[in-house]
């Protein structure tokens, strides 16, 4: 196991000095340490591809090659400026990549990581990336890879369960009441028997799946969003679009902020039955609680501007009730529900396969 302090020590000894990524719970102890050394320096970006990004305009300023850390899920966010901006045909910016590797072949792991995990490898080779699995000898590697960025290149370091030790993350506290789950069991205790609900990446959808055992009201009516972080309003608009049912998205401030354009269209292209609502807890709360955005920014104000005419912000029980009521009766609409960071430490995992979560869904819809 590495001592994560050391080897943020190791990156600045060799001139890696700013940072731009997404937090993964494999990096959540490098998050948190780099994340008090370099202080400003450290950005959590809204989409790995903006890290790249950052990293790139950081090079265009100092001269200096950047670190881009992410999730291996993250990998296919930021292809697209690996490969038109960063790439050697192109403006050739040189980089640090470290990459969370969830899904690694042979290690136990959730569905939604299985193929990423085995093809990352791979999708770093076709893409001419060097990359190189992250041991205990951090020190000649990471020195090798500021000797690469040195010569204008992209270099990944590919991290492993269990690699980096803990680093406790000195979060910021909120004064909300509200817990994620509490909202969750508000939401789902006080809409229609027959809406249906989809979840967000994380642990959002985990305590809904366990919501709904404890409830006894079966799983045919939920779509847990497991992968595709940022991807569950889309998903809630496009099934919104062909059923008379209503249809909550319950999404987190990360995930809401990944891929914040995707809300004006579904604002645009929704009927009256399209219920969004943001889970606010300021931060990446399922990966360690890294900070987002979430808490600097009006999403309430976003999400008018994006077309939704009725907005709503609840941050008690009581309000959460009142605005399910209202929602229920005004037709499309949003809301914003502020919560406190923190979730159960023996929340489980789905135990129904996606495709058996598809297909209960699919079931329930073609009645
Ligand atoms: C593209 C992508 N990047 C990163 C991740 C890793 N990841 C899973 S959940 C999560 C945090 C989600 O934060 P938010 O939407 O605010 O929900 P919260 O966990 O706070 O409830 C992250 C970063 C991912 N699954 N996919």
């Amino acid at each position: 196991m590495i001592d994560v302090q050391s080897f943020c020590e190791c990156l600045k000894e060799n001139g890696f000095d700013f940072f731009a990524g997404v937090p993964d719970s494999l990096l959540s102890g490098f998050c948190a340490c780099a994340g008090e050394i370099f202080g400003k320096r450290f950005i959590i970006s809204a989409n790995e591809g903006n890290a790249v990004g950052l990293a790139a305009g950081h090079y265009l300023a100092e001269g200096k090659a950047a670190v881009v850390f992410m999730q291996n899920s993250g990998i296919g966010n930021a292809v697209n400026p690996l490969l038109s901006l960063a790439d050697k045909y192109v403006y050739n910016i040189p980089m640090l990549l470290i990459v969370g590797w969830r899904g690694e072949p042979k290690v136990k792991d959730e569905p939604q990581h299985i193929a990423q995990g085995r093809l990352t490898r791979e999708l770093f080779n076709v893409m001419g990336i060097e990359n190189i699995v992250l041991d205990d000898n951090y020190s000649e590697t990471v020195s090798y890879c500021a000797e690469t960025v040195g010569q204008g290149k992209r270099i990944a370091l590919i991290v492993r369960k269990n690699t980096f030790s803990p680093y406790e993350y000195k979060a910021f506290k909120s004064d909300f009441s509200m817990t994620r789950e509490q909202a969750l069991e508000i939401i789902t205790g006080s809409i229609g028997e027959r809406d249906i609900v989809v979840s967000t990446t994380g642990k959002t959808s985990r305590e809904l799946y366990e919501l709904r055992e404890r409830s006894g009201s079966g799983h045919g009516r939920d779509f847990l969003t497991v992968g595709s972080m940022g991807h569950a309003s889309s998903i809630a608009a496009g099934l919104s679009l062909s059923t008379d049912r209503d249809v909550y998205c319950i999404d987190g401030d990360g995930a809401f902020l990944m891929h914040m354009g995707a809300s004006a269209v579904n604002a645009d292209i929704s009927g009256d039955n399209y219920k969004y609502i943001i889970i606010n807890n300021g931060s990446h709360e399922s990966v360690g609680g890294q900070p987002t955005v979430g808490f600097k920014m009006c999403a309430e104000e976003v999400l008018r501007g994006c077309g939704f005419k009725n907005v709503f912000r609840a941050e008690s029980v009581d309000e959460l009730r009142n605005i399910i009521e209202k929602m229920k009766s005004v037709g499309k609409s949003a809301a914003v529900v502020y919560v406190k960071q923190g979730s159960r430490n023996d929340l489980g995992r789905p135990v129904m396969t996606p495709i058996e979560n598809r297909n209960a869904l699919m079931e329930e819809l073609s009645e």
